[in-house]
This record gives C-alpha cells, structure tokens and sequence, in this order.
C-alpha cells in the first residue's frame, strides 16, 4: 500500500525548553534543576539539566541542522523560569525575553514554523515549595500572568499556541506514582490538580483570546493519549477499562475540547469523597474556552484488567483501585524504556477523535522511540537507526490509514529533533533524529535524520 501524505501535511520535530537548552542565565530554578542540584545520582547518572543540549547557545546552529533534517514546524517551550522575573507579578526578564525574540525569529529565518508550548512540567521550585505547586489556584493564577506575558510578547511572531504538555504526567508524576519531584502519593491532591490543571489551560485560552489579534492564531493543549485495552470482554475487564479511559484521557479531553468535565469520573470522584474543589465561575471559564487544536503524544497504550482487590477495601484513594495493569503475553515492548510499541493504537486514537471529539484539528505532537547506546550503531559517524525509522514508518502507516478513513490530523512531531536530556534517564535513552556527542557537543545527522528529510519534502513514507 502506498502511503503519501498530503503536500500541506506538516512534518514536525518536538522538544521542550528544560530538556535542550540548558539552565544558562535563568531567573529562577524549576523541579527538576532543584532535584538535579540536591540529588544529582536519583535518575540522572549525574548527568544535569544544566548544559542539556546547549540549545540555548547553539540554536542558530541547531536550527540549521534541523532545517536540513527536514523539519518543518519544531514544537519548543518558553521557559517560565527564564522569562518571568518576579514570579508573583509577572515581570518579564528582559535578557530571557530577547532570547525567545531571536529564537523565533531565527526559526522564521529559516521557514521553520514555531509551535510554542508553555509549560513542560517545568514548574518553578519556589511556587512548588512555597504554595504546594499546582494544588494551589493561586498558582493557576501565577502562570496565567506568565502566559499573557507570552501572548503579549511574541503575538507578532507566534501563531501556533499551546498551554501544557501532559498534564496527566504531572498528575500522575508528581502526586501519585513517584516519578517527579515531590514524589508524593496523594490521591485526593492528585484530583485536585488535575482540575487546576484544566483550570489553567482554559484561563489561558482566554487571556489568549482577549490578548492575541493575529488572524491566523490558534491556540491548543497536548495531551498524552493512552488508548486503553481491556484483557478481555468480561464486564469486570471492561468497566475497569472505562474507568481507566476516564482517569487517563477523558479527565482532560472533555474539558479542553468540550468545556466540561466527564459526568461519570465526576460521579465516581463524589462518591468517594475525592472531588476537587470548584466554583461555578471556574467551571463557566472552562466552558467558554475551548482548544482551537489538539495536540496528542502518542508512545504505547494501557492494557488493563479488573482489579485483584475490590475497590472499596482499599485505602486511602487512589486510582489505580479501580483497574490492574495487564502484561499482555506476547506484546512487543522497547526494553531500553519498558514501553509497549503498539502503532496501531494510533488508528484507534484517531477515530476516538473524530467519532466522540468532534473530529477537531489535531496533529501527532509526540512519537518516538528511545534507544540505549546508540554508539554501538554508529558506522562512519553515522548512527544507523533502522529501527526508528521502523518505528515510524509503522506509525505513520496507521496514521495514514486514519486519514483516509476521515480524521483530521495535519502533521507528525517526532520527539525529537536533537536527542535531548530527559526527566527519568538524563542521556541514556536517545531520541534524536539527530545525534548529539556529549563528548564534544557536536551535533550531525542520523540515518533517520536523512529518511525524515526524504519523507518531509515528498510526504511519501517509503
Ligand atoms: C514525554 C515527554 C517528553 C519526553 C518523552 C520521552 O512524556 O513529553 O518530554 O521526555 O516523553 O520520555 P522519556 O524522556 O522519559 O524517555
């Protein structure tokens, strides 16, 4: 089957602000600096957030490199720990806020379209220990300041606008499972933020609704999309599905894309006393901002089972009472990162989109995969990377299926352009279509570099 996407389809690269440019001249320390700087073996191999790929002192560079890649959209974030001065008023760094002007304006140099996210679970330290991070809506207000400041600044050079990234990892991360500095398992906090968290992004599109008056502007969230699969089609397997499906996707795509929050989860969550907090001028302020476009990552789905444990025994709240994981035998895993490769979920995302979700304007903002030691594959200071490109071709077969069945997906991100540092294994899982040789900082292409490149400017994917 051929597999050509259309001329206007665009091929994109994904990346965030904490993880390629490195901690230079910032303001202020996010969550991840601080837990680096305090405890620089968990995770890390003690390798920092610090130089991260040196984006912010090689971009002009950088940028070239992905331009040659075939790159032509790269998804970035604007620090807020580099553009806010004073976290509490929202005053702007005027060195941070130049930095971002030449970023952008060397992007538009080289006909490379900005997407710019705003928050990358990037929190500043100081708003995480002084008010508990995103439990707190004064929080929410802080970074709605930082975002206007965004809007205000670079309205002239950004039309594609987006308000986090994941929000679910954040949820999930740091209030349930662990995985990000605070390390808490809170339950009723984690549904507190989760709501704060769509509090915000609704807060921000409309700040960019009153601020932005470019004409082509749009203004959209990413979400990590985990279609779940139950084990089997009893009714036990099945409803603990839905409960997962709920907690994982529909927490956040009801909001963003409908203005309300799914009434089952919201149900479920009162009886068990774990609501958040809201008040109805909150919940008219999400019902009034919808997302112009949706951004989704995509890596691996959610196999789940009906749990061991009968819920109600089960204290103190947390999701996961209500479904089990479920090791699939046989399923093919990446086993540098315990991630399922499954592309065909891809499809599944899709019509999900386009049969419950108005079949909004949405692109792939994440996929890829990432590799350990990928020097062993290196054959004339070229990394030969068959099996990214493996990876993606699978994925963009399904995704192309998806399109000739009627969804509306403009584009394809792969995470990531340059390999970039990352929040759980610093450098030891690579990404890259690029190569980066933290030996010397030298950056050169990969043979999936050049395939993208090949993909890019004739949307065929051989
Ligand atoms: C996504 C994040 C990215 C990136 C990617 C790969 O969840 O949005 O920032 O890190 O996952 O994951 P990891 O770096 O943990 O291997």
């Amino acid at each position: 089957m051929v597999i050509q996407f259309a001329a206007d389809f665009t091929w994109g690269a994904a990346t965030s602000g904490p993880q390629a440019e490195g901690t230079f001249h910032k303001k202020h320390e996010n969550i991840f600096d601080y837990h680096y700087h305090t405890r620089p073996q968990d995770f890390y191999h003690n390798v920092g957030p610090d130089v991260a790929s040196n984006f912010y002192n090689d971009y002009e560079q950088d940028l070239k490199l992905l331009k040659q890649a075939g790159v032509q959209a790269l998804r970035i974030s604007i620090q807020w720990t580099r553009l806010i001065d004073d976290l509490e008023t929202g005053t702007v760094d005027p060195a941070g806020a130049d930095y971002y002007r030449r970023v952008f304006d060397a992007m538009r140099a080289l006909g490379i379209t900005p997407y710019v996210n705003l928050h990358h679970f990037d929190l500043p330290i100081t708003l995480q220990r002084r008010y508990g991070g995103w439990q707190s809506k004064h929080v929410v207000d802080l970074y709605v300041k930082f975002a206007r400041r965004c809007f205000e600044l670079y309205g002239d050079q950004v039309t594609h606008w987006f308000t986090f990234n994941e929000p679910k990892v954040i949820v999930d991360g740091q209030y349930l499972y662990q995985f990000h500095y605070p390390n808490l398992v809170d339950g009723k906090a984690a549904v507190q933020v989760a709501y704060n968290l769509n509090l915000a992004s609704a807060k921000a599109v409309a700040a960019f609704r009153e601020i932005n008056q470019h004409p082509d502007a749009i203004i959209g969230t990413i979400i990590n999309l985990t279609p779940v699969y139950p084990a089997t089609q009893s009714d036990g397997d099945r409803e603990a599905a839905r409960f997962a499906e709920l907690w994982a996707n529909d927490l956040y795509l009801e909001p963003a894309i409908h203005g309300r929050f799914p009434e089952a989860l919201v149900e479920r969550l009162r009886q068990d006393h774990v609501l958040w907090a809201s008040t109805p001028e909150e919940l008219a302020v999400i019902a009034a901002n919808h997302i112009d476009v949706l951004g989704v990552n995509y890596y691996h789905p959610c196999r789940v089972q009906a749990p061991d444990v009968a819920p109600d025994s089960l204290q103190p709240w947390l999701p996961d009472i209500y479904f089990d994981e479920y090791d699939m035998p046989g399923r093919k895993m990446n086993l540098d990162k315990g991630w399922e490769i499954y592309p065909d979920a891809l499809y599944d995302i899709a019509m999900t989109i386009k049969n419950r979700y108005g079949n909004i304007d949405w692109f792939v903002a994440e996929n890829g995969i990432g590799v350990a030691d990928e020097e062993r594959f290196l054959q004339d200071e070229v990394v030969q990377d068959d099996y990214r490109i493996q990876f993606m071709t699978d994925h963009l077969r399904f995704l192309h299926q998806a399109i000739e069945a009627g969804a509306n997906c403009h584009g394809y991100f792969v995470w990531t352009g340059i390999d970039c540092w990352s929040w759980l294994n610093a450098y030891k899982n690579r990404y890259g279509l690029i190569r980066n040789n933290l030996r010397n900082q030298t950056k050169s292409l990969k043979k999936s570099g050049y395939w993208f490149r090949q993909v890019s400017a004739t949307g065929h994917v051989p």
